[in-house]
């Protein structure tokens, strides 16, 4: 899967200048190989559009060559469409897997427990499909291979009823319940999934999905999330189909995100779905690390740091100290370049962005406050729910917060003091 991406870099890594020829050629192998993976075309042209006016028109930061900049945008604009690092709770809980017949439930039901049991957690799998004659003897047979407790009665009628024993009889720490499938998601799959849930309770609800379904992935995931409500998804056969990507793609921009991918078919082929081992492998560039790890340093001042550097608690005190407008005017009258040269969002600082911005930082702990950097996905969505708003809101305010940072840095290594350039980014309510 993405041979033709990973060619690309490479070929453009190699050659003397990163001009338009060169970034067009690449953006076209990217799209030929997202549409070979079965990723929707319109996000795949929101992405090529997005590569070339950035690469083309963005200036190419200091201590970059313009080759690393346009191999960074690729690298950023592949992260997003795959979506976000799944948080994996490792403690207790009850999982409940659904999904389509032979969409690797059962398979994947022995993966998890074995998982959960390297976790130091004591598991137990209970056997609720009873639709399908050889279900009891297969999830038995995976239990046993993963040193995993096990229940189920053999000539069961009632999915729920045998949930329900299964609870009473297995005293584990990580229980997983694996359920029949259907051929589609039918009334029958529906109330079986809803009399389960009722009885197990789960904590998490895990669609599995095949890989070769590609993007109709999100339909399904949609379907599902309407009808029994989604935790996550499990897309299983990454290794054994040519859309895995497509379906990826189309689950982190579906209701619900990825959590695990399948791999293979035995126990250990199980792994914690991460975007960035994804695209590092899609881009194929050992010289892909060095490079982020070079930016990284790049972003960093090692004077601010020296200084203290500059937190959330920093940002929210010189965006509550804005009071009334023109004050960007007078702020572009200082500076040495002009307005269009200012990341957009920056440029468009209401006083209710202000004020929602705080709100979202009260819902934050002053550790969050003071390194932004682990507000990651499962973080945005307790900040946003502690503070009414999504987690879309979270992560703008912290891109926002990003690129005040990144000025304020940027203005440290030129000529301005560090203490007028805060004066007037105070006045400016960044
Ligand atoms: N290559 C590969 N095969 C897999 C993977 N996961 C499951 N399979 C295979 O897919 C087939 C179906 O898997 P099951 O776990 O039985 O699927 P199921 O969803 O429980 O199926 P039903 O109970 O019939 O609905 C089996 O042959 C598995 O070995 C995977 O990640 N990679
Ligand atoms: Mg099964």
């Amino acid at each position: 899967m993405f041979d033709r991406i990973k060619e690309s870099v490479q070929k453009f890594s190699s050659r003397g200048v990163a001009d338009k020829e060169a970034v067009e050629e690449l953006v076209k192998d990217i799209q030929r190989d997202l549409m070979r993976a079965d990723v929707d075309v319109e996000l795949v042209s929101e992405l090529s559009s997005d590569i070339r006016e950035e690469a083309l028109k963005e200036e190419v930061p200091q201590g970059l060559s313009r080759k690393e900049h346009v191999l960074k945008i690729v690298y950023d604009r592949l992260e997003k469409l795959l979506g976000e690092e799944a948080e994996i709770d490792e403690g207790p809980q009850k999982i409940l897997l659904c999904g389509l017949y032979g969409a690797g439930k059962t398979t994947t039901a022995g993966k998890l427990a074995d998982f959960y049991r390297k976790k130091e957690q004591k598991v137990g799998v209970i056997a609720a499909d009873t639709d399908r004659p050889a279900a009891f003897e297969q999830l038995q047979q995976v239990a046993e291979d993963a040193n995993a407790e096990f229940y189920g009665r053999k000539e069961a009628e009632d999915p729920a009823k045998v949930v329900e024993e299964g609870m009473e009889e297995l005293d584990t720490d990580v229980t997983i319940v694996d359920s029949a499938g259907r051929n589609s998601l039918n009334d029958e799959l529906r109330e079986e999934l809803e009399e389960i849930t009722d009885v197990f309770q789960p904590d998490k609800k895990y669609l599995v999905i095949p890989a070769d379904i590609g993007q109709s992935a999100r339909e399904q995931t949609e379907m599902f999330d309407s009808a029994v409500g989604l935790t996550g998804v499990i897309v299983t056969k990454m290794d054994s189909s040519a859309k895995g990507g497509g379906a990826l793609v189309a689950c982190a921009n579906s209701e619900a995100s990825v959590k695990f991918i399948g791999t293979g078919e035995t126990l250990p082929d199980l792994e914690v779905y991460d975007p960035v081992d994804f695209v590092s492998d899609m881009m194929g560039q050992p010289d892909l690390e060095s490079l982020l790890e070079k930016i990284q340093e790049l972003d960093t001042d090692p004077e601010a740091i020296l200084e203290g550097d500059f937190t959330l608690h920093d940002f929210k005190e010189q965006m509550e100290s804005v009071t009334g407008s023109g004050l960007m005017e007078e702020m572009m009258q200082q500076l040495p370049f002009s307005k269009d040269k200012l990341p957009s969002n920056m440029a468009d600082m209401t006083e209710g962005k202000i004020q929602n911005y705080s709100i979202i930082m009260d819902s934050m702990t002053d550790e969050e406050m003071k390194d932004p950097s682990m507000i990651k996905a499962s973080r945005r969505e307790r900040i946003a729910a502690g503070s009414g708003t999504q987690p879309g809101d979270v992560k703008e305010l912290i891109d926002h917060y990003r690129q005040a940072k990144n000025m304020v840095d940027k203005f440290d290594k030129g000529s301005m003091q560090r203490g007028n350039m805060k004066q007037m980014m105070s006045k400016m309510g960044l």
